[in-house]
């Protein structure tokens, strides 16, 4: 599934990845990869565009945090920018306790019959008590498909009535019928030719009758460009919840999921995976961009570089990039470089994005880091905001204090003054240095 796309993202990583250096000249070149890709997997024109000017511009002008290449830092604003055109995280609001109302929308064919009864089975099976209505007169046989289709999820009730030939009474019906008893109603609905005034027109009579919590718009994942415009239609004449993006399954290149999404600005919900039942995915914009550009575990790859990003204290960094580094600030960056040390962990599992340190100095740096902390905790509030006042009695009180030797304090003393100059001759910028000798011979 979505073989185009996620190749022609893998292969733009890839090159970026295996460039010597990340300057501007990578960064334009990574961009137009990244076009060229969106454009063959359907993407419309524009929103490859508009995304892609956002990764340039973010490459170009953001600095990675410290403990970030580059290149890294680049993939991350790549996923961000695809995960934010997507919209989030999200599914329907459902609440138990109370009637939950859908309404399925889309163009003939698209599989809006088939994600209802998917629907109705996800949800039954999540305990709740679910009605559908058959508000399709117009295709022959409507009733009796979504009557075969529910009769596989037990539990499920289908309203109909053949007689009756306008939907929005239908809808009308089978809400009364389930008021009381279920408290989830999804109501299938007619879809005809596109071009068709006359759908839209009865859309829009049976959401004003139903009242629906949400809409959600099915949309055959195989049309390709199409995807934009058709959701964009819909979502003019009756705002669209939610999208669910059928037939991901067979040759479908995907960019129309990020197409709909953009287009409606509603969350992809749910994606269909085949023609059973259960062939249903809930949809996760994280994990179905992780897997696009083959990483897997991007998402927490990306909430540790944005946790340890929060934790930088910016008036430390003040203080130490500017030379006046105190014990204090010596401790939280130990504490930060613990946890560069476990966002290595993470680094390693990602394919060709994995971080410069080597795991061995880090574990050196974790072993030396428990040593100096203890020693720093030894020492009084004076001492630590001016270590330089620490004579050879002062000395041997906070080796004593801290159970280590004297030897410990004057290494740990000189790794101070050392990274002092260090940082400040570099700016911060290399910080990564830095840990190396924190580690040192
Ligand atoms: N492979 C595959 N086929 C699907 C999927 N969803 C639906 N289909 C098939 O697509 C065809 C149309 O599905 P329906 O659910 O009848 O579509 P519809 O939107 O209700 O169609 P109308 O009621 O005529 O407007 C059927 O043959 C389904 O089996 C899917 O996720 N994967
Ligand atoms: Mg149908």
């Amino acid at each position: 599934m979505l073989d185009s796309l996620r190749d022609g993202l893998q292969a733009a990583v890839k090159k970026l990845v295996g460039a010597s250096a990340v300057d501007e000249g990578a960064v334009k070149e990574f961009v137009r990869d990244l076009q060229r890709a969106l454009i063959q997997a359907d993407v419309n024109v524009k929103l490859a565009l508009e995304v892609t000017e956002r990764v340039q511009r973010r490459a170009l002008e953001e600095k990675p945090s410290p403990g970030v290449t580059k290149k890294d830092q680049v993939v991350s604003i790549l996923y961000e920018e695809i995960v934010r055109m997507m919209g989030g995280e999200g599914g329907p609001k459902m609440d138990k306790g109370r009637l939950n109302l859908i309404v399925m929308l889309g163009v003939q064919g698209s599989g809006k019959t088939t994600m209802t009864a998917k629907l109705a089975h996800f949800y039954a099976k999540r305990g709740f008590r679910v009605g559908v209505v058959a508000a399709d007169t117009f295709r022959p046989g409507a009733v009796a498909q979504l009557t075969t289709l529910a009769a596989s999820s037990p539990g499920v009730e289908v309203f109909s009535n053949e007689k009756e030939k306008d939907p929005v009474k239908i809808a009308r019906e089978g809400r009364k019928r389930f008021e009381g008893n279920k408290n989830l109603v999804i109501v299938d609905t007619a879809g005809r030719h596109k071009e068709e005034k006359g759908l839209l027109k009865e859309m829009k009579d049976v959401v004003g009758e139903v009242k629906p919590d949400a809409t959600i718009l099915v949309i055959d994942g195989t049309i390709g460009q199409q995807c934009y415009n058709q959701a964009m239609a819909f979502h003019q004449t009756a705002p669209v919840g939610g999208i669910a993006i059928t037939k991901l399954d067979g040759t479908a290149k995907g960019g129309g999921a990020i197409a709909a999404s953009a287009a409606t600005g509603a969350k992809v919900f749910f994606i269909g995976t085949g023609e059973r039942i259960d062939d249903l995915e809930e949809f996760a914009p994280t994990r179905f961009v992780g897997r696009l550009l083959g990483m897997g575990d991007l998402k927490s790859l990306m909430d540790m570089v944005r946790q340890a990003e929060v934790e930088v204290d910016e008036k430390a960094m003040q203080r130490v990039m500017s030379g006046k580094m105190t014990m204090d600030d010596l401790l939280a960056q130990f504490e930060q470089m613990k946890k560069f040390g476990s966002l290595k962990k993470v680094l390693d599992h990602i394919p060709g994005v994995s971080g410069s340190l080597n795991a061995e100095e880090l574990d050196k740096v974790e072993g030396r880091l428990a040593v100096y902390k203890s020693i720093i905790q030894s020492m009084t509030k004076d001492e630590r905001t001016d270590p330089q006042t620490i004579g050879s009695s002062r000395l041997r009180r906070i080796a004593k204090g801290s159970g280590r030797t004297e030897k410990d304090v004057r290494e740990l003393l000189s790794r101070y003054k050392q990274m002092k100059s260090v940082v400040k001759a570099s700016k911060g910028r290399e910080f990564r240095q830095m840990v190396r000798r924190m580690g040192g011979e």
